[in-house]
């Protein structure tokens, strides 16, 4: 999907055009691939642009940058107030927003402890990532050939941007060989999760997800809010060690993230879960998160953050 310009980007305390948000080539982190970032929706609601859940995201930018030992120059509300400003300018009532702190041009080599911290922050407007016909038939996914990072090697819990060469690695796999997405394993051959989005799947009617920290999975904030809906709605949560088997025999499964939303999975590997089309459980959860984004559901309306 081509992205599609909005006029202005936050790049380090103000706002610029669109087309002179540019690096330097020296950049540091383009080199080396330290820098954290998030991905944030903003959808329309009753009033105005709503950020689902910004404060968390924000919160996360900052825990990222505190595991690889980047001191970011603004705090968690400097942010959050530059995220609603951009938001704002834009102009859009729903859009994807990109905030990124990295080390820019200064010095080079491996230590990256003089170089500056820069942030920007950019937004457009990003439709359904695995496509319309995703959310409401279901995605074919293939386990990756590719394991995902041991924790002991990368800092998982991070929303780094040097571990998402795992995640396109496994992607264009995954893509070339005819499917949606991919689904990463650990090297133990523990279900962690896929290239953008936390892993789910309903088994003797109880909801399971990958503990993960454990699995080198990230914490997605969109798991997090389908947890406290699906307790609400009366259903059994629990993290569980999943093998890939235990997705070949899900009743259902679905993936969480921020730009995928909450997709079914209509199959693993060609065999069929389920009834190969979005089971119950999935149905119902996205019938509340759906909602809940938009700001139509009074329990959650905590989760919305208005830019105005
Ligand atoms: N795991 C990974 C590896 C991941 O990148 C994401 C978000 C998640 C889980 C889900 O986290 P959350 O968004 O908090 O529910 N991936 C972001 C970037 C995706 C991309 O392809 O780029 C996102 O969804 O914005």
């Amino acid at each position: 999907m081509p992205l599609t310009p909005t006029e202005k980007i936050w790049m380090d305390g103000r706002l610029v055009d669109w087309d002179d948000a540019t690096v330097h080539v020296l950049t540091h982190s383009l080199h080396y691939g330290l820098g954290v970032f998030e991905g944030i929706r903003a959808y329309q609601t009753s009033g105005g642009a709503g950020v689902f859940r910004l404060t968390a995201h924000v919160h996360r930018l900052h825990q990222s940058a505190q595991v690889l030992g980047i001191e970011i120059p603004y705090s968690e509300s400097d942010i959050v107030e530059a995220v609603k400003l951009v938001v704002r300018t834009s102009g859009l009532d729903a859009c994807y927003i990109r905030p990124i702190a990295y080390l820019g041009y200064g010095e080079m080599g491996l230590n990256p402890l003089s170089c500056p911290v820069k942030m920007s922050i950019a937004c457009w407007p990003w439709g359904a990532y695995l496509g319309d016909e995703a959310i409401k038939h279901g995605i074919r996914l293939k386990v990756a050939s590719w394991a995902r990072h041991d924790p002991r090697a990368m800092p998982t819990a991070a929303k780094a941007t040097g571990m998402y060469i795992n995640s396109s690695l496994a992607k264009v796999e995954a893509v070339r060989a005819g499917y949606d997405e991919a689904l990463l394993l650990t090297t133990d051959g523990h279900v962690s999760e896929c290239t953008g989005e936390n892993i789910f799947v309903v088994r003797r009617g109880r909801l399971l997800m990958p503990p993960t920290s454990s699995v080198g999975a990230l914490e997605g904030i969109t798991a997090d809010s389908v947890v406290t809906i699906a307790r609400d709605l009366g259903y059994e949560v629990a993290e569980s060690a999943l093998r890939r088997t235990d997705l070949y025999l899900a009743e259902e499964a679905f993936l969480t993230g921020t730009a995928a939303e909450v997709v079914p999975i209509a199959s693993v590997d060609d065999r069929r879960v389920g009834e190969g089309a979005p089971g119950p459980v999935t149905r119902a959860l996205q019938e509340v998160f759906f909602q809940a984004v938009r700001g139509e559901v009074p329990a959650y309306k905590d989760w919305v953050e208005h830019v105005t």
